[in-house]
């Protein structure tokens, strides 16, 4: 069971999905490909009606936890697992789209932020440096990798890593994204925080030949997550990354998916109703509220990349 009153421990999640797959054999797939830096399982779900023996569905690929210390991330893929597997409230979305879903794509990350340090935000591999800790997972991917929104120092919060992809927890990612590709529809990274929809292009702040479909249904969404906010909630604003978050920033995972091929790649900045570093420290009072209208997102994305596809 997950609770969604407070936030959970990395063997919360990791139960939670090993029990999906055992009480769902028929929908769910648990696959750890590989461990991450420190030797923990990185996990996903497979949600099909087919076992992905039926190739014709698009595929729709949710993950969350890159960004150790943005906590209200996991939580909303969970809560995506429930909607499909456990209550089947949008059944159609079970027989249109097969579904990868990863709540945590960085478990060292997340155990170090909630055992020794909660603003924590990078991986915990130690092969770059022997003082400095951990490589920005969002600045890994192999796109404009280490140009820009990044810094060389081992020691920083944005440090690229010594190469694109130096990272199992990135490498991971991408694999999932690489096999998948042809059938990959959407693609959504979640973060926090500033309730924002974000796409390519982050390093520069020019927009992809999809730039109209990626807006559109960006918007949509948001009008599905506005629907369902509470009063105080700020709106979702909806654009370019560059734009809309204020910087630019290289080797990011949204805007690799889409290099390579993702036609809907978006990240998510989930809310955080604070600011600076509280931000990330969303009271746990809200957590089910996030995650129930971040699926109303979610569900609208699905079904207008599945009309586009
Ligand atoms: O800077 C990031 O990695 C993301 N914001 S966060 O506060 N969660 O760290 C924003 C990524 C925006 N996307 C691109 N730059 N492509
Ligand atoms: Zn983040």
């Amino acid at each position: 069971r997950m609770p969604y009153n407070n936030y959970q421990r990395l063997s919360v999640y990791d139960d939670y999905l090993d029990d999906i797959a055992r009480r769902y054999p028929n929908v769910a797939k648990l696959v750890s490909p590989a461990n991450s830096f420190e030797g923990r399982p990185i996990k996903y779900l497979k949600i099909s009606t087919t076992n992905f023996e039926d190739t014709s569905k698009p595929i729709i690929f949710i993950e969350g936890g890159i960004h150790a210390r943005e906590w209200i991330a996991p939580p909303t893929v969970t809560w995506a697992i429930k909607k499909l597997v456990e209550d089947v409230t949008e059944p159609d979305l079970l027989e249109r789209f097969d579904w990868i879903l990863m709540p945590i794509s960085n478990p060292d990350g997340y155990e170090f932020s909630h055992r020794s340090s909660r603003f924590w935000r990078k991986t915990r591999s130690t092969h770059s440096a022997p003082f400095c800790v951990g490589v920005d997972g969002n600045r890994n991917y192999d796109f404009a990798w280490n140009t820009v929104g990044v810094s060389i120092n081992p020691c920083a919060d944005n440090y690229a890593g010594r190469q694109a992809f130096s990272e199992i927890e990135t490498r991971v990612v991408r694999d999932i994204i690489l096999e998948n590709l042809s059938r990959m529809s959407l693609y959504i990274t979640m973060h926090s925080f500033g309730s924002m929809i974000l796409y390519p292009w982050g390093h520069d702040g020019s927009l992809s030949n999809n730039a109209f479909a990626l807006q559109y249904v960006g918007v949509g969404m948001a009008d599905a997550i506005f629907a369902k906010k509470l009063p105080h909630f700020p709106r979702y604003q909806v654009g370019n990354s560059v734009h809309v978050i204020g910087y630019r920033a290289s080797g990011a995972s949204e805007d690799w998916a889409h290099s390579v091929g993702v036609p809907l790649s978006y990240t998510y900045e989930l809310p955080g109703l604070s600011n600076g570093l509280n931000g990330f420290n969303l009271n746990p009072r809200y957590i089910e509220q996030v995650c129930r209208e971040t699926w109303e997102g979610i569900v609208v994305g699905a079904r207008r990349s599945g009309d586009l596809f």
